[in-house]
């Protein structure tokens, strides 16, 4: 086992570098740079797990123009800025919803991964050696429909004290494809109301002190399943907005007449991203003095017509493949080049910095660069 000195110095080392869910990709291919995801207007984490920003972060309830595609079982990757902060990623779906735009997250999720701490690393740490990326799978059984993808960096370096935990949320607009059954996945959990400041998984007098993280498990509840075999969510009474994952039979989705139309991103046909190595992060403290840097005002993202090369394909993605992602007309790199969407800077960075033709190596934040 670990000793407590190692666990203690790891969480010492952290300092207040602050993070947000920046980008993700749908096996392999990324709508873009905070394309589909309800940015926050800082990076500052929410520590009031009664409010509703735990659902989708401040300013969370309002939706993005962009809906990105995918199907059951596709492979999601996660980007994050980097963080020195000690504590679990988890991901959590909210829907099936007849639109994602205008989900406001407030409501009933069920857990779809987690990941802890393994081998004497929390999960930070565990994407701080990949690009700051985590991978995960979309359960198989999900209804058809729209959905919140909410992404969960919780950060325990302050969890000794009540209140101290800080919580990066980001909620990305997935409409997916899916067998399943409406009311097949669960447990579910409320957000907010599920977590309490007080939870053990939360507030950890002992964190700097004995604590043992080998047994730790991330707030929310297991990870569920969508057979629709899962044991009945306990529903607290609410009387807030409820997403439709339970009885109703399952019906087309029909927008209201009210409701804004969703602009569905298919990422069939956009480059794959970066395979270029990243050295990975050696020590603690080399991250921890990364300080982040997304300050919400990006002129100029990738916009749909960016993330559209001849070859726009507007159904669901491709089934993934082991190997390279195919190429689409216009997205094939030189050799040696980043591709479209592809990494291509940032102070840690230490890949290819040389993008393919038609593209330009753009600066995200100082920790993060790609070629668009
Ligand atoms: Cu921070």
């Amino acid at each position: 086992m670990f000793s407590k000195t190692v666990i203690a110095s790891t969480l010492v080392a952290a300092v207040s570098a602050h993070q947000n869910f920046h980008q993700f990709w749908v096996n392999d291919v990324t709508p873009g740079y905070q394309v589909g995801i309800r940015m926050p207007p800082s990076n500052s984490p929410v520590t009031d797990v009664t409010s509703e920003d735990m659902a989708c972060n401040v300013g969370g309830q309002t939706g993005v123009a962009d809906t990105v595609a995918a199907s059951e079982g596709d492979t999601i990757k996660v980007q994050w800025d980097q963080s020195g902060h000690p504590g679990p990623i988890t991901h959590m779906l909210f829907g099936p919803v007849d639109s994602a735009k205008a989900a406001t997250g407030v409501g009933s999720w069920f857990k779809i991964d987690e990941l802890d701490y393994v081998d004497g690393k929390w999960a930070n740490e565990i994407m701080g050696a990949a690009n700051m990326s985590h991978e995960f799978t979309l359960p198989t059984g999900l209804p058809s429909g729209e959905y919140l993808l909410r992404s969960e960096m919780l950060a325990l370096h302050g969890a000794q004290t009540v209140g101290g935990a800080q919580f990066y949320i980001g909620c990305a607009q997935l409409k997916i494809t899916g067998t399943g059954k409406a009311g097949a996945c669960g447990p579910t959990i409320e957000l907010p109301g599920a977590y309490k400041a007080e939870d053990p998984n939360i507030y950890i007098p002992n964190v700097y002190n004995g604590f043992d993280a080998t047994n730790y498990t991330a707030p929310g509840g297991p990870v569920g399943t969508c057979d629709g075999s899962a044991p009945a969510a306990p529903k607290p009474s609410s009387n807030s907005t409820t997403p439709a994952t339970s009885a109703a039979p399952s019906a087309a989705p029909v927008p209201t007449s009210a409701a804004p139309v969703s602009s569905i991103v298919a990422v069939s046909s956009v480059a794959a991203v970066s395979s270029a190595p990243v050295a990975s992060v050696t020590s603690a403290l080399g991250y921890a003095t990364a300080a982040p840097a997304i300050n919400g005002t990006v002129s100029t993202l990738p916009s749909l017509s960016l993330a559209a090369p001849s070859g726009f394909v507007t159904s669901v993605i491709a089934a993934p493949s082991n190997a390279t992602a195919p190429s689409a007309p216009g997205t094939t790199g030189t050799a040696g080049s980043v591709k479209k969407y592809g990494q291509c800077g940032g102070q840690t960075y230490k890949g290819a910095t040389t993008c393919e033709s038609g593209t330009t190596c753009k600066e995200m934040n100082p920790y993060y660069s790609q070629c668009i």
